[in-house]
């Protein structure tokens, strides 16, 4: 399958995350692409391809403008006020405070955009997003006229971000981009599945209320886990969206036979939905050796998540999540696209 793949990645290179009352080197770091690069080459699992052009345009069909007109100048505007340091939010909304008016000081615009504590933005933030968003799109193209399979090798992540929110490490959400992408080209039905070990949160909200997009994700119970307030099994969508979000939360400690179990769930919902096409957001913290995540999958299992993608029998999008065992992450998610391909 081929592969999109910027290296303008490399220019969201953050210092540090706010963590157990810490703050430590960020876990999304550039290292993390050049792990699932370097085994794409080893394992020759396709052709790279770079985006076919830098365009936000299609980021907006997901986004807000003001929201990414934000993006792409927080950063001058907190150098000016704070100086050249990673920007991070200090303050957020308590209920009952007002969303209504967009602070003007960057420190109020920060926490009026974002939901945590551990997604700085940095001056190259913007051009790293866009080039993973536009990494996607391409990806998105090429399954739109025909290849079976196609893989953006893209960080920063997106599916934590929303119409006009930032977080969990993402700012662009790439895989509800390269959906929309889809849908834009003349597909009526596109799935979303997210086998991140967090819940997409941003990508629920981007298509809660839409009957034309079936988002289905297996993921850490947020009762437990990150993002905490997004994920529970009685969110099912909005609106004409009612019934086209299906979440599956699963306890820390899942291993591979509640995972699969999961996952075969997740599979003949998105068969019953009939898309045109399958975007699969994928994450590899899955995995029992990553640092921040508490589900326990081998090195054995990914290739048996990509068999069961495979199986759903659709043209296939891959847009690269989580993951931050780094040493593992490129054996990981190859693993998964290896089985995918048989
Ligand atoms: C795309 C993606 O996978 N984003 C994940 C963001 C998770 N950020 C919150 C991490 C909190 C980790 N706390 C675990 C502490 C282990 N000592
Ligand atoms: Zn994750």
């Amino acid at each position: 399958m081929i592969i999109l793949y910027s290296d303008d990645h490399r220019q969201q290179a953050g210092r540090a995350e706010l963590n157990d009352g810490r703050l430590v080197p960020c876990h999304e770091r550039p290292e993390r692409a050049e792990m699932v690069l370097a085994r794409a080459r080893q394992m020759a699992l396709g052709p790279l391809r770079p985006p076919s052009l830098l365009d936000e345009a299609p980021i907006l069909r997901v986004h807000d403008k003001a929201y990414v007109e934000f993006l792409k100048t927080a950063w001058d505007q907190w150098v000016v006020e704070h100086g050249d340091w990673d920007a991070l939010p200090l303050n957020w909304l308590a209920p009952n405070m007002h969303r209504r008016v967009v602070p003007e000081s960057i420190d109020g615009k920060l926490g009026y955009y974002s939901f945590d504590a551990g997604t700085p933005i940095t001056e190259g933030t913007w051009r790293a997003a866009l080039a993973a968003a536009s990494c996607a799109v391409t990806a998105a193209d090429l399954v739109s006229s025909g290849d079976r399979a196609s893989f953006a090798l893209v960080r920063p992540p997106g599916h934590h971000a929303g119409q006009a929110f930032y977080g969990g490490y993402c700012f662009v959400n790439n895989a509800a981009v390269a959906a929309q992408r889809m849908l834009d080209g003349g597909a009526e039905r596109i799935a979303i599945l997210d086998v991140d070990y967090h819940h997409g949160n941003g990508t629920q909200e981007i298509f809660w209320e839409r009957d034309d997009v079936l988002f289905v994700c297996v993921h850490a119970d947020p009762r437990q886990e990150f993002p905490y307030y997004s994920g529970h099994a009685d969110e099912r969508g909005g609106g004409r969206g009612e019934g086209f979000t299906l979440n599956l939360p699963l306890p820390w400690g899942t291993d591979w036979p509640a995972y699969a179990e999961a996952l075969s769930i997740a599979a003949s919902r998105i068969q019953e939905f009939t898309p045109d096409a399958l975007v699969v957001s994928l994450g590899a913290d899955t995995y029992e050796g990553d640092p921040i995540s508490r589900f326990r999958l081998t090195m054995e299992d990914f290739p048996r998540i990509g068999a069961m993608i495979e199986r759903i029998g659709l043209p296939t999008c891959f847009v690269m999540e989580g993951g931050y065992a780094v040493d593992a992450l490129g054996v990981n998610i190859v693993n998964v696209l290896t089985g995918f391909e048989g």
